[in-house]
């Protein structure tokens, strides 16, 4: 799979591209970051890549042209296929590439478009700085616009990075199957269980008990009414989308008795 970044600091990809499970992803060929600079397709002097807002008001936008050659390099090279990048057998539509342009404005990303998205062949990312991009751009050029989240930031970089990262490490052959991404919290809409390791007691608090016991089915079903517990607790939004068993809806009703017990007595 390639990812083909277009943005105006691209040195900013080194965090990505050296660290980590996406690094070695990348040294291992499993994924190729290309990254294009829209000033190397400048033809003024000052190299400009920045223009004024019709109708005015405070800031700038990318200048489309700079813009628009350098997502049209990157389409060009979807024609060079690359020495020894692993390759998506199946060529259809679903896999091959896509144009994606991040801003608040987007489908919010989740982890099932992450699973989406990983199955492209060739992911084009463009990564806005000032207030952004033209949007005649956006309806010409961009096949998805995505965001990370209801707030802003100042470039689109580290949103480009974190939805290149969440998309490397689904990729079956990326995750050892120690580190699995399968087992992952959202991949069944739930979040993930409290985690605990040594010492067994910090600062007066002990690890559950069940931890210690050695009995794996006794741990699963309570990482289970865990997941459960704590998603009702903080995330009651992601509950109302699933459907539960009725073990599970079993688990969660042990899950909230336990609490209000817990509520109405509080420790000292
Ligand atoms: C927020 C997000 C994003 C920005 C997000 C255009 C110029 C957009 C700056 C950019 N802010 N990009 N992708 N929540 N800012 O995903």
């Amino acid at each position: 799979m390639r990812f083909s970044v277009i943005s105006l600091f691209p040195e900013m990809f080194d965090a990505i591209e050296n660290y980590g499970v996406v690094g070695r992803a990348i040294k291992r060929k499993m994924v190729q970051l290309i990254r294009i600079n829209p000033r190397d397709y400048t033809k003024d002097k000052h190299r400009s890549v920045d223009d004024r807002p019709y109708g005015g008001g405070p800031g700038m936008l990318l200048m489309i042209e700079p813009l628009e050659k350098a997502m049209q390099s990157a389409r060009d090279k979807e024609l060079e296929p690359s020495e020894g990048l692993q390759q998506i057998s199946s060529n259809n539509d679903e896999s091959s590439s896509m144009v994606i342009y991040l801003s608040p404005q987007g489908r919010k990303l989740d982890q099932a478009l992450v699973r989406e998205l990983s199955l492209k062949q060739h992911l084009i990312i463009v990564a806005g700085r000032y207030e952004g991009i033209d949007q005649r751009l956006i309806d010409k050029q961009i096949d998805l616009e995505v965001s990370m989240g209801d707030f802003v930031l100042s470039g689109g970089e580290l949103a480009a990075m974190s939805m290149i990262d969440a998309i490397t490490r689904v990729k079956p052959e990326v995750l050892g199957h120690q580190e699995s991404a399968n087992q992952d919290s959202f991949e069944d809409g739930l979040l993930d269980h409290p985690h605990y390791t040594r010492p067994e007691s910090y600062y007066g608090q002990d690890v559950p008990p069940v931890l210690l016991c050695g009995d794996h089915q006794a741990i699963a079903q309570w990482r289970m009414q865990q997941r459960l517990g704590q998603t009702w607790l903080k995330r009651p939004d992601l509950l109302a989308k699933k459907q539960l068993s009725d073990h599970e809806n079993g688990l969660l009703n042990k899950f909230k008795s336990e609490y209000k017990d817990h509520e109405s007595q509080p420790d000292d």
